[in-house]
């Protein structure tokens, strides 16, 4: 079984701040705080007991995924941490705000940039104090040889080139997991969630522009192992409260209109 889940309401997903994050680091706020903690219930209740856990590494998804393993009393489990699975790099849009996006872009260009599957925002400006260019986190030791790839050099990526720099991880980490049996959490973000949802679902790039993805609500995929051990996967997937899972999306969409 796999649970994905985006990580809990962070600063900039508050709709009085609403800023695009990207790959800035930012905390969360209380409320992303009380959400990761009753994304752990919903597992506890669901007797859902992760072998294991999977983050970004960005803190909103890292602090999300050990408030849920406290709340299921698995603290204890390693856990495995990429930047495959951060958010996808929001280019020069991270640090603005989305109302201020929208009145540069328009309604059409703005819908693109934030939701279209192979139309990058503009790239990021190597002096601007959110490129990452200089973060220890993503130099070359931290290179996981899965191909030639440098974090430190990315500046801007839709949706597709995030799908193109996670599948080497998702094929050699994550789907070997799940052909095994195994239940692995991962604890990530918003176009992660999306990416992952396409390849399960084989969502088109036009359909995929209309999925919005809560803050804090696991949803669980179930499997199916094919007799040639590929792994298919069993039906949609299934938010664990169904309705935290459509205020949260509205929420999502809501941060991308224009304030009245
Ligand atoms: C949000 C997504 O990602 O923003 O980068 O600001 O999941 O890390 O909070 P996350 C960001 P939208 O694409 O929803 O505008």
């Amino acid at each position: 079984m796999l649970i994905i889940m985006r990580h809990g309401q962070s600063t900039w997903t508050d709709k009085s701040v609403n800023r695009f994050a990207g790959w800035v680091d930012i905390p969360l706020t209380h409320i992303g705080i009380q959400q990761a903690q009753h994304a752990g219930e919903l597992l506890r209740q669901s007797d859902i007991r992760p072998d294991y856990v999977f983050t970004s590494l960005l803190r909103r998804s890292i602090v999300s995924a050990d408030i849920v393993l406290d709340a299921i009393d698995r603290s204890w489990l390693p856990v495995q941490r990429s930047w495959r699975l951060n958010e996808r790099h929001y280019g020069a849009f991270q640090g603005e705000t989305r109302p201020a996006m929208l009145d540069r872009y328009g309604d059409e260009m703005f819908a693109t940039y934030r939701r279209s599957y192979d139309v990058r925002p503009p790239e990021i400006d190597v002096n601007s104090p959110y490129f990452q260019g200089s973060d220890p986190r993503y130099s070359d030791s931290f290179s996981d040889g899965l191909d030639d790839r440098d974090p430190s050099l990315i500046r801007s990526e839709c949706l597709k080139d995030l799908a193109e720099r996670l599948q080497p991880y998702w094929d050699s980490r994550i789907a070997p997991l799940l052909v095994a049996g195994k239940t692995v959490l991962v604890v990530t973000h918003g176009s992660v969630v999306r990416a992952i949802v396409k390849m399960l679902e084989q969502v088109s790039d036009e359909a995929i522009r209309s999925i919005n993805v809560p803050t804090g609500v696991p949803m669980a995929y179930s499997f199916l192992t094919r007799a040639d051990g590929s792994l298919a996967v069993d039906g949609r997937g299934r938010y664990l409260d169904q309705q935290a899972a459509e205020r949260g999306m509205a929420e999502v969409s809501a941060l991308g209109r224009a304030p009245r």
